[in-house]
């Protein structure tokens, strides 16, 4: 049947007029927005901790959490001392502007230099849906397997950067950091790709010297 067709493009195109509105307040703020999306489980949440405890209040964060039923993901926000705003989209599959739009509200953006968006779990469907954000990052952890980039292409193609995480499991997986890479490249040449573990700190740092040096930029071009 192909009769929601018209109704999902009139839906998509109406949040990206509303993204593009969120992106010139973004602008205006000099806020660098990050959507952060991957698999459930691939370690979104944890690279937020060691993110947060990585940039030590040099950069003041905010955090959205899209989670489909539980307030677990903000929770651990929350404990690791930035400011938070939960939102449930009731098992919907991926965040929307007019969700990112009424938790704003609640977060109290004016004092952030950076908002991340945690999306849901899920690499299909946040894929197509604007955010207002500056930049998407894919997450995509070794123990899913070395082919996700070439069979799940749309969030890599989507992508700004990607971040390989639980490099650490490699000696346990026959999932290679290396394929992963090359897979990962063929899909997008132009993305910049961090290897972490998040686990035990390996490759954080290069990933957020990239954070604070897209804040920067996004502040350099505030107004
Ligand atoms: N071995 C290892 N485990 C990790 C690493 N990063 C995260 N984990 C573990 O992976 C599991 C899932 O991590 P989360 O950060 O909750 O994953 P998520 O992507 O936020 O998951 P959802 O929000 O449910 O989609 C947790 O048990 C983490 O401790 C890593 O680098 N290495
Ligand atoms: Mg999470």
């Amino acid at each position: 049947m192909t009769v929601n067709i018209p109704v999902l493009k009139e839906v998509t195109e109406a949040n990206s007029m509303l993204a593009d509105v969120l992106r010139t307040r973004f602008a205006e703020q000099g806020v660098f927005v990050l959507d952060l999306i991957a698999s459930p489980g691939a370690g979104k949440t944890t690279l937020l901790e060691r993110t947060i405890e990585g940039l030590d209040g040099s950069v003041r964060l905010g955090v959205i959490e899209g989670d489909p039923h539980t307030s677990i993901d903000a929770e651990r926000m929350s404990a690791a001392g930035v400011p938070v705003v939960e939102v449930n989209t009731g098992g919907g599959c991926h965040l929307e502007a007019r969700m990112i739009q009424s938790a704003l509200g609640q977060l109290g953006a004016d004092d952030i230099d950076a908002l991340v968006i945690e999306n849901v779990g899920n690499l299909i469907c946040p894929t197509g849906w604007d955010l207002g954000e500056d930049a998407k990052v894919v997450i995509v952890s070794l123990p899913e397997g070395d082919d996700k980039p070439l069979k799940y292409p749309m969030g890599f193609l989507a992508a700004d950067a990607a971040v390989i995480n639980k490099t650490d499991l490699e000696p346990y997986s026959p999932a290679e950091v290396e394929t992963m890479r090359e897979n990962a490249l063929s899909v997008n040449p132009d993305l910049e790709i961090f290897e972490v573990s998040c686990m035990t700190g390996d490759g954080v740092d290069a990933w957020l010297d990239w954070i604070r040096g897209r804040v920067a930029e996004k502040r350099a071009r505030q107004g």
